[in-house]
């Protein structure tokens, strides 16, 4: 690995300062805008979940307690992080004290497991991970404390516990939380990095999104006014929260920033969600398509909810098929908005106001008026209008970089710096994208991104593996399943899926990186240009 790879691209001076004197970036931090909201509502509800709910006055003071705690633990300005912490009210109180610090928070989730974090911990250098003891029946304790012994930057773990019991040799959460309010604490740069989102299906060293407070917060306000979100807003955070859908568009940043309400749920099953949407009158929420499917059918076939205080479910993080696109909303009792968003930017939104016709069939047009889009061809050349193809962008709040990783970023910007989004699209007249597909990278498995790549590498590991390929299979519930194509290394004893699945799991996998389907095959199908092309083997083992 080279060691001055940039932990940040900046943008280019004459796009900087036309975004800045357009006043898309405000010059202020994240942690201001709790700051703000706290001083203008300071006893209306923040946050809620199943057993917690704090007003802004109180999550303000939580959040001051925590931050002080860290920078005594010793956590200093520009320090990483690691946050892998199910949907509770302390995961909004930490990444904003993280942010006050001073400190990035890298958003993992609480699903990755030793393979990913250690890798995230590698990649980012971070020097604390803050969990859980346990959640959904796994020791999260056990597993931080093999990555902390794998990972030499990093010094502590602290644990929110969940069982009450004491976790020996790592931080206690309420411990550190429960300090004094700090007398001062660093002063934070708007235009400096707030924290790191993970990039779906990354393969090798992960793919990191340095996101400043100035162009993340724009992304939120601007988002806020395409949704509608105001001070009345309850956001329902259902999805794990870490991904940039449910933090930021609208989000909970967004919700925040308007001054609503927050709630959380550890599950987002109907019967846990429904239960939240009439205890907390929730108006806005967001799921990924086959999430918005179980919803739909669950009241469709009739819910004892009370869920009239939805007003607007946005659906994004994979294509929503048409057809359920046209029944979330009567089942529900809400209006639809598509979204199609990516964690290293660009934000697309269907509006509020329009027509069915383009509601329940595209995935929207940009946020920005200063986002810029093109569709090109494979050599970058614009495709006629209406034609499919690549969609790369460029504009104030999508990077110009990944973080330290030059091999990436030589593979996902343009040499003047726009990213490819790997998205293959078309657009309509008026700017109205439809997600046609994925040019490269990852299988979009239900909105969680699975790389081929990555999956490929584990199994060639495996001693009855002789080579294999992962192909994404359209799934009428997922979108997309993951199958994996493997040749034996010995006819007579072909591995079995649970064999393999088991394998992944202890390499340290998370659960829905694991194939749905494994076919063993006696022969790869010739691809016709003599070298096997993994890509070439993919596209024919998909179309049969
Ligand atoms: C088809 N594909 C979509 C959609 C994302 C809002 C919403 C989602 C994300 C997200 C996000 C899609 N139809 N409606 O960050 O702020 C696929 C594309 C895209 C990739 C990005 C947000 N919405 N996708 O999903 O970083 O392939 O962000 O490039 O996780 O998801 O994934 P991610």
């Amino acid at each position: 690995m080279t060691t001055d790879d940039a932990a940040f691209t900046p943008w280019p001076e004459n796009l900087a300062s036309r975004y800045r004197d357009a006043g898309l970036w405000s010059g202020r931090t994240l942690g201001d805008v709790l700051r703000a909201t706290a001083a203008a509502r300071p006893g209306h509800l923040a946050v809620v979940d199943e057993r917690t709910a704090w007003t802004y006055a109180d999550l303000d003071a939580a959040v001051d307690r925590l931050a002080a705690g860290l920078v005594t633990l010793g956590v200093s300005p520009g320090d990483r992080i690691m946050l892998a912490l199910p949907n509770r009210a302390e995961y909004v109180q930490t990444f904003f004290a993280v942010f006050r610090a001073g400190a990035l928070p890298v958003f993992c989730l609480p699903a990755h497991r030793r393979a990913e974090l250690t890798a995230l911990a590698e990649a980012s250098g971070a020097i604390a991970l803050i969990t859980v003891d346990t959640h959904d029946g796994f020791d999260h304790a056990a597993l931080a404390r093999e990555v902390a012994a794998a990972s030499p930057a990093m010094r502590d773990v602290v644990l929110l516990p969940v069982t009450g019991e004491p976790v020996r040799e790592a931080v206690d959460f309420a411990a550190l939380a429960d300090g004094p309010t700090p007398e001062t604490l660093p002063e934070v740069a708007a235009s400096s990095v707030a924290f790191l989102q993970l990039s779906g299906g990354s393969t090798g060293i992960p793919k990191l999104i340095p996101r400043t407070h100035d162009d993340y917060l724009y992304s939120v306000v601007r988002s806020n006014e395409i949704c509608g979100v105001t001070g009345d807003t309850v956001y329902l955070a259902t999805l794990p929260a870490a991904h940039n859908f449910p933090m930021s568009s609208p989000g909970i940043l967004g919700t925040i920033a308007a001054g609503g309400t927050v709630a959380l749920t550890l599950s987002p099953a109907p019967s846990a969600a429904f239960a939240m949407i009439e205890k907390a009158r929730v108006t806005t929420t967001g799921l990924v398509p086959p999430l918005a499917r179980l919803w739909t059918e669950s009241a469709e076939a009739g819910t004892d909810a009370d869920l009239s205080s939805l007003d607007t479910v946005l659906v994004g993080g994979a294509r929503c098929p048409d057809e359920l696109a046209a029944r979330i909303g009567p089942a529900l009792g809400a209006r639809l908005q598509q979204v199609f968003g990516m964690a290293e930017g660009l934000v697309c939104y269907t509006r509020l106001d329009d027509p069915d016709e383009i509601t329940l069939t595209t995935q929207g047009r940009p946020m920005s008026e200063h986002d810029e889009v093109r569709v090109v061809d494979d050599d970058d050349n614009d495709v006629p209008a209406g034609a499919e193809g690549n969609l790369i962008t460029q504009g104030p709040y999508t990077i110009r970089g990944y973080y330290r990783n030059a091999a990436a970023n030589a593979r996902s910007f343009t040499a003047d710096g726009w990213y490819r989004t790997g998205d293959v699209v078309r657009r309509d007249p008026d700017g109205n994208i439809v997600v046609c597909g994925r040019a490269v990278d990852h299988i979009n498995r239900g909105g969680e991104k699975v790389s081929a790549e990555e999956l490929e590498e584990h199994l060639l590991g495996h001693p009855a593996v002789r080579d294999v390929v992962i192909v994404g299979v359209p799934d009428p519930y997922l979108g997309n399943r993951t199958c994996a194509f493997v040749l034996p290394a010995d006819p007579q004893a072909p591995p079995r899926a649970g064999t393999l699945r088991k394998f992944l799991r202890e390499r340290g996998l998370a659960t829905w990186k694991l194939p749905d389907t494994v076919t063993v095959l006696d022969t790869f199908p010739e691809t016709g240009v003599g070298k096997t092309s993994r890509k070439d083997l993919r596209t024919l083992l998909t179309a049969r």
